[in-house]
Formats: structure tokens, C-alpha cells, sequence
């Protein structure tokens, strides 16, 4: 399930076969992982790793590194929030440079999106179902329908007390597929555009959208699957960083607090083998084209 590397320095060069096998390897649903990655926070910075700074109705601290903005915080001064923006961009930064060395392919199509920082201990946070991240799910956004591309995130336990965050990791993604799909009805027509028109959704949610958000909310809902699923748990220690593309790796994040995380959507053309999309296995599956 998981490749290890012993990198160092998140700018640091990947021989040909650690690239090779990295790309191979995140294709097939497997998890890419940095056990010795130091994300070191300034004195200032240090501050931050406590829940007091984090909205209690976001579920995390989010920066939007294109924009240089800074939403789901409360109780920041002026300067603090300057220094918590530049430490979100620093690890923005950290986190697509390795990307660009490790998966030099995929770099120049990434869309870099959203860098987030969760300073709340998991277990504690009483949430929807829908919102609850301790149930199996794949990552489907409702509000930012991605239209088939590909959800590559890098995460780093920051984690200051030496304690693990604790993941379970499910079945493939087309086992999944086949499990949830029967159950969900088609997209009621119009609907798309009613939402796009309302702005509820940031772009047109596409019948890939449709039905990944179906799966997502399917998967979250269902007791039975949450305990029967094959799953194993997978424990990332502090100061460890992985890569996974949280579309088609089913995952449940159960334990832990203070995360970094940075987003990318890459399109399914990009890939070395598109045919292991969920894009492209929902559309083998529905005899449709989705987007
Ligand atoms: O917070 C985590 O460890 C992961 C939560 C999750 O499901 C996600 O970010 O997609
Ligand atoms: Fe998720």
C-alpha cells in the first residue's frame, strides 16, 4: 500500500526509477511516503499549533496560495496572520516542489488549489455524516465539482507531540464503484445549472461530479460497509509526509491532529494510464461519457 522514501529535503532530485515506479505506483491506487521530511516552524509559527486559532464551524484553517487568502481562522492579530499565510504558502511551495521532482510528468498540468491547515484533534469533532471524515469515503467536493480531474494531495503530519495520524485504507476504487453505483439514481436534469446559476457550485457539476459526490455520501452512510469493507489501518507518524490522489484511494482519516495539507487537480489526459481514472471507470462502468 504504501512506497517509502528516504528523502530528506522536499526540494530534493528523485532518481529515474523512484520517478518511474512513484508515478506507476500512485496510479494503482498505492500511497507515496516521506517518513524523514522536516517541516520546520519558526518560533512565531509555533504558536499556531493550537486549536484556539481555527473557526469552530470550518473544518480546517484554509489559504488559498493563488490568491494569497486566508479563511476558517478566528483570534488573529494583523501580524499573525501574515505569519500563518507564510507558513501555509512556505508549505505550498515544499509540497510542489516535490511533486515536480518526484512527478516531473504530471507538474506542468497541475492546477494548484487549495493548501489547508486542521489544528483539531479528529476525535473529538462531532460533525454530519456527510462532513465526517472518520467514515470510509473518496474526496468528492460538492460545492467545487472538479469534472473528472484528478484530486492529488501531498500531507504533512506536523504534529508537535510526537502522536500519529491515524488513516484505515479501503478497496480499490473500482470495487467501490461497483459496490455504490446500482444504488444511485441518474442526475435530475436541470439540476446542474440550477446550482451553477445559484452559485452553490463554483463550476458546472458535471454527471462525474454527480455521481462521485453519490459515492462519497453512499460510502459515508452505510454502517455495514464502514466495518465489513476490506480496510487496513495505516499509522502516519510525525514528521512524515504522503502523497495520495483521494479520488479513487478510499481512506478514513480516525486519529490525530495538526495536518498540512496541499491540493492539486490534474487532468485524467495528463496520466500515464487514464484508464485508471475514476473518470474513466465510472464511464466503462455506465457506458456514458460523464463530463
Ligand atoms: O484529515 C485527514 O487526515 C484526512 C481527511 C480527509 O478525508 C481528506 O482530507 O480528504
Ligand atoms: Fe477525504
Amino acid at each position: 500500500m504504501l512506497q517509502t522514501f528516504s528523502t530528506m529535503a522536499w526540494n530534493e532530485p528523485f532518481s529515474d526509477t523512484d520517478k518511474r515506479q512513484a508515478i506507476e505506483n500512485l496510479e494503482n491506487g498505492r500511497i507515496l511516503f516521506f517518513p524523514q521530511l522536516a517541516f520546520s516552524l519558526s518560533t512565531d509559527e509555533q504558536v499556531f499549533l493550537s486549536p484556539h486559532y481555527a473557526d469552530p464551524h470550518a473544518k480546517n484553517i484554509s489559504y488559498h496560495p493563488q490568491h494569497h487568502k486566508l479563511w476558517g481562522m478566528r483570534h488573529l492579530t494583523d501580524q499573525q496572520h501574515i505569519q500563518l499565510k507564510t507558513m501555509l504558502d512556505r508549505y505550498s511551495r515544499y509540497a510542489y516542489q516535490l511533486v515536480q521532482n518526484l512527478l516531473p510528468h504530471y507538474a506542468p498540468q497541475l492546477t494548484v488549489a487549495r493548501t489547508s491547515f486542521r489544528p483539531v484533534q479528529i476525535t473529538g469533532r462531532k460533525t454530519s455524516y456527510r462532513k465526517d471524515d472518520k467514515r470510509l469515503h473518496v474526496d468528492a467536493f460538492p460545492s467545487a465539482p472538479n469534472q473528472g480531474k484528478r484530486i492529488l494531495r501531498v500531507f504533512y503530519n506536523v504534529n508537535p507531540h510526537g502522536e500519529d495520524r491515524v488513516w484505515r485504507v479501503g478497496e480499490p476504487f473500482e470495487k467501490v464503484a461497483h459496490t455504490f453505483l446500482p444504488r444511485i439514481n441518474k442526475p435530475i436534469p436541470g439540476t446542474a445549472a440550477l446550482l451553477r446559476l445559484l452559485k452553490i457550485t463554483k463550476s458546472y457539476r458535471t454527471r462525474y461530479d454527480h455521481y462521485m459526490l453519490q459515492i462519497h455520501d453512499h460510502m459515508k452512510a452505510d454502517e455495514r460497509y464502514q466495518q465489513q469493507a476490506d480496510q487496513q489501518e495505516i499509522r502516519f507518524p510525525a514528521g512524515s509526509a504522503w502523497i495520495v490522489q483521494t479520488d479513487d484511494v478510499s481512506h478514513a482519516a480516525m486519529q490525530g491532529q495538526y495536518l498540512l495539507e496541499q491540493t492539486f487537480y490534474l487532468p485524467v489526459h495528463a496520466m500515464q494510464d487514464e484508464t485508471r481514472s475514476p473518470l474513466r471507470i465510472l464511464e466503462k462502468i455506465t457506458g456514458q461519457c460523464l463530463v
